[in-house]
């Protein structure tokens, strides 16, 4: 009799199941749309070819907007990967959902998006890098890296269990990204998938069928890589040279086995090096030993080892480009094959922008244009014209309300981002002419002070603080790379003091003061990461 009934169940359970899969085949999809939210870190915009730098080609990603939007003016509100995931998730800036810069703990307590899209009846889904600590919430399956992430044979965290898996990180992410899609998401449900990949992060090293794939090129620098920072004190005070601050080692991989070549990261770049097996290492050897052999003997100095650096910096970011871009196809043809590209919304962005030498450098933080932009492509054939092209101002805080806009969801009055879906279908009359920037991780790495700042269409005001008091205006019309600091310049009176004027309405809207940075320096200092006598000295 036992027996009877679970075959009977067993019966249904097909039926249900394989009508379910059966009802996305054909097509007939759930009202609400299907998301994946594609994210890489560190991406510079420059290095997607829909950008038009032609530094690379990334098809792939290329084709989101070719059949959807390219965002011409996207930006962060806090120029570092952490924050800026706390931002998209929360829709709320650093200062009020608490994650300020890498360090600090992130409360997953707080509401998120992906918790309202759950309550809405989304099946949802977090994998790759997140950098915030602490099991993922709102999240029906997640399967993260621990922190930064490695690129070879990584751990990854799957629903709170570690594990160390085989391969290479960026096609790992892709691998389960694609699984959760075929074999784990309920599909009679609409889903989330958060899909994110540890590339283009430093220390940039490439999967190794890419390796020698920009060898047919030299990359010369742009044109302000030897910029002398005149008129700009804060900026001059950076450590994130091309030149001066590159690791020989761990950024450029002159790791020589006869450990000849010492720098102060060698040891970084061993631990990973390690970590590939003997294949792996084979193949690692192949490409690099020739070119350390080579870098060796020509004992290149001043421009030559300049220009030197900075073609093998762009030749191992560009290559880990590669493998995001090859697994950005491989869900796009996910969708294609599974009739689910009508009726799903893609999103392509990075964490924030980079720089790829502008002002000699590498990295972000600051709030001139390379990192405080970063890519957005948003793809929805249902609602998107193909081409569709966005010049207006929009932040990865608009993120957050912009998903629960599209599902149907009511966005709660506290989000701080704006939904930009009127925005990409052309109905938006009444969009905002100024964004709000605040950077917090000083002092920490590559020693960018604290700032914060507001830009226009047209012109940016920055104030540099906490040991520093310093004032920037640019007129992004005659200085697009930021060389000329208009602020004190007579000419430039009345736009300073509408840009000051904005400044403190974007403050007072967004509930930030200067007496929240106090509250973030007590912080660091219950961390005991800096010395207290260190702090008062500065
Ligand atoms: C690491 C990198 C830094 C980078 C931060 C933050 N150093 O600390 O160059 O700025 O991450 O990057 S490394 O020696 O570990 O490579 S972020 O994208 O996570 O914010
Ligand atoms: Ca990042």
């Amino acid at each position: 009799m036992l027996k009877i009934y679970f075959n009977t169940f067993l019966i249904l359970s097909l039926i249900l199941l394989s009508s379910c899969d059966l009802k996305e085949k054909k097509g007939v999809q759930n009202p609400q749309p299907n998301i994946i939210f594609i994210m890489s870190d560190d991406h510079a915009f420059q290095a997607i070819s829909t950008y038009g730098e032609k530094l690379n080609l990334t098809p792939n990603i290329d084709k989101i907007a070719e059949q959807g939007a390219v965002f011409t003016q996207g930006f962060v509100t806090n120029s570092i990967c952490a924050p800026s995931r706390a931002v998209i998730l929360t829709g709320k800036y650093s200062h009020i959902n608490g994650k300020v810069d890498n360090f600090q703990s992130f409360d997953w307590d707080q509401e998120n998006f992906a918790k309202e899209l759950q309550k809405a009846g989304y099946e949802t889904a977090l994998i790759g890098k997140i950098h915030l600590n602490g099991l993922p919430q709102g999240f029906d399956y997640s399967n993260v890296l621990p922190g930064q992430g490695l690129y070879y044979n990584p751990d990854f965290i799957e629903n709170g269990k570690k594990k160390r898996i085989h391969g290479y990180v960026t096609q790992i992410t892709t691998d389960i990204a694609l699984d959760w899609l075929k074999n784990k998401r309920k599909k009679d449900k609409p889903f989330l998938l958060m899909y994110h990949q540890k590339a283009p992060h430093r220390p940039w090293m490439p999967d190794s069928k890419y390796l020698g794939y920009f060898d047919d090129r030299t990359f010369s620098p742009p044109a302000n890589f030897f910029d002398d920072y005149q008129g700009r004190p804060a900026a001059a005070t950076h450590e994130m040279g091309v030149v001066k601050d590159m690791d020989i080692a761990y950024d450029l991989k002159m790791f020589d086995k006869e450990g000849e070549i010492k720098t102060r990261l060698r040891w970084a770049f061993k631990g990973m090096y390690n970590r590939m097996d003997e294949e792996q290492k084979a193949k690692w050897d192949a490409y690099y030993d020739p070119i350390i052999k080579k870098f060796k003997e020509e004992k290149l100095k001043g421009k030559e080892l300049a220009l030197w650096k900075y073609d093998r910096y762009m030749k191992d970011y560009l290559s880990t480009i590669q493998s995001v871009d090859e697994g950005v196809g491989e869900i796009l043809k996910y969708l294609d094959e599974n009739g689910l590209t009508d009726n799903t919304i893609v999103v392509y962005t990075s964490d924030q922008g980079f720089y790829l030498g502008e002002h000699g450098w590498f990295d972000k933080r600051f709030m001139y244009e390379e990192s405080l932009r970063t890519p957005i492509l948003m793809r929805y054939p249902k609602e998107i014209k193909p081409g569709t092209v966005v010049d207006k101002l929009v932040q990865n805080l608009d993120f957050a309300p912009t998903f629960l806009d599209y599902a149907g969801v009511k966005i709660p009055d506290d989000l701080q981002g704006l939904s930009f879906k009127n925005l990409v279908n052309g109905k938006e009359k009444n969009w905002r002419d100024a964004i709000y920037y605040s950077y917090y991780e000083y002092p920490a790495e590559h020693h960018v002070l604290r700032h914060y700042g507001v830009r226009t269409d047209r012109y940016k005001l920055i104030h540099f603080y906490y040991d520093m008091d310093e004032w920037e205006l640019y007129d992004l019309k005659n200085d697009p790379h930021e060389m000329h600091n208009v602020y004190n310049d007579k000419a430039y009176v009345e736009i300073r003091k509408t840009m000051h004027k904005k400044l403190d309405q974007l403050r007072s809207q967004y509930k930030d003061s200067d007496s929240l940075d106090q509250v973030n320096l007590n912080r660091y200092l219950e961390k005991k990461r800096i010395k207290k006598k260190e702090i008062v000295k500065k």
